[in-house]
């Protein structure tokens, strides 16, 4: 009988260990109440914001797929050879494939998601059309400690797109790249995709767009909060509301109350009053000044920076 070698291969990095129920009434406790914006992705949730991608309005993905493209060789040039491409909260994998057409002597891709399920399938499909790659997929939480499988390469990379950055408070920011220059000692670096600071009526509309698909996907947290907390929030009591605020450089998104209203989650009451606000989300927006000096305090040096045309969205690579 013929042996089956397979090119895939599973590890557990970390286990996730977060309480949803106490976590988010913490939250709907405080004087400003929020909720954090990792909630909103359950299945639904995440079939939502695949749709936001492709939405007329929502310009970053669109525009990182462009400069990625257009720079592949370059990016694949900075990366160097003999290097491990790891990829934090991979999903499909699907820009990562731009990446890999241009680096065809890479030997290993590491991508690390907490949604298991779907990492272990997106990690079989990658490996059956890579098959002179070894994909490690590693079901971890990459914002906290977590294990890679030992490898082969003489240095790691890190390939982070998306501007997921900006959806964490800058002191988490700091946190992570100093975890992640870190894990990238000796001689390692990061590919990293930045939204940038512009025209305050394209951001506005980007995160407002015609169809109500951002809407319902904050919308959409409620109905999580529902089934899996026995919540009883009416959905249309809670309007959808994006706004670009300028000093804090960051879209904010809220779940307004459109009435006062008692929520109960399972035994517990949450009072609002009408047009209190639940703070589901920030999505802060860079200058690559302001991103590369950031970098730079957490000890990255910057290297490279690639742009699209009308300099909306920025990739960067910044060597430890
Ligand atoms: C995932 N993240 C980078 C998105 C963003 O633009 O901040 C999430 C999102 N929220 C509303 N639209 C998209």
């Amino acid at each position: 009988m013929k042996t089956i070698r397979s090119n895939v291969h599973y590890h557990n990095g970390n286990e996730p260990e977060t309480d949803m129920y106490s976590e988010i009434l913490h939250g709907l406790r405080q004087e400003k109440k929020f909720i954090s914006p990792k909630y909103f992705y359950d299945k639904k949730g995440s079939e939502l914001f695949e749709s936001i991608t492709m939405l007329t309005e929502y310009y970053p993905t669109r525009t990182e797929l462009l400069i990625l493209n257009k720079f592949k060789d370059e990016m694949a040039h900075a990366i160097g050879s003999d290097t491990a491409l790891v990829e934090f909260g991979s999903g499909s994998s699907e820009k990562v494939r731009t990446l890999l057409e241009a680096m065809p002597e890479l030997k290993e891709y590491v991508p690390i998601d907490i949604s298991k399920d779907f990492l272990y399938q997106s990690a079989r499909a990658l490996s059956m059309e890579y098959p002179h790659l070894d994909v490690h997929a590693v079901s971890a939480d990459y914002t906290d400690k977590f294990e890679v499988p030992e490898l082969k390469s003489k240095r790691k990379a890190v390939f982070f797109p998306g501007s997921t950055i900006g959806n964490f408070e800058p002191e988490e920011s700091m946190k992570f790249l100093k975890m992640t220059a870190n894990f990238l000692r000796p001689k390692g670096g990061l590919l990293i995709g930045v939204d940038l600071k512009k025209d305050h009526a394209v951001l506005n509309a980007a995160y407002n767009d015609n169809k109500g698909i951002t809407s319902q996907f904050n919308i959409n947290l409620l109905n999580r909060l529902n089934r899996e907390l026995l919540a009883n929030f009416d959905l249309e009591k809670f309007q959808h509301h994006a706004f670009y605020h300028a000093e804090k450089g960051r879209i904010e998104m809220h779940l307004v109350s459109l009435i006062n209203q008692t929520i109960t989650i399972g035994n517990e009451k949450v009072f609002f009053t009408e047009g209190e606000t639940i703070h589901t989300e920030n999505s802060y927006k860079f200058t690559i000044q302001e991103f590369q000096n950031m970098a730079r305090q957490c000890g990255f040096t910057p290297e490279k920076v690639w742009c699209d045309d009308k300099n909306w969205f920025s990739m960067h690579y910044l060597v430890v």
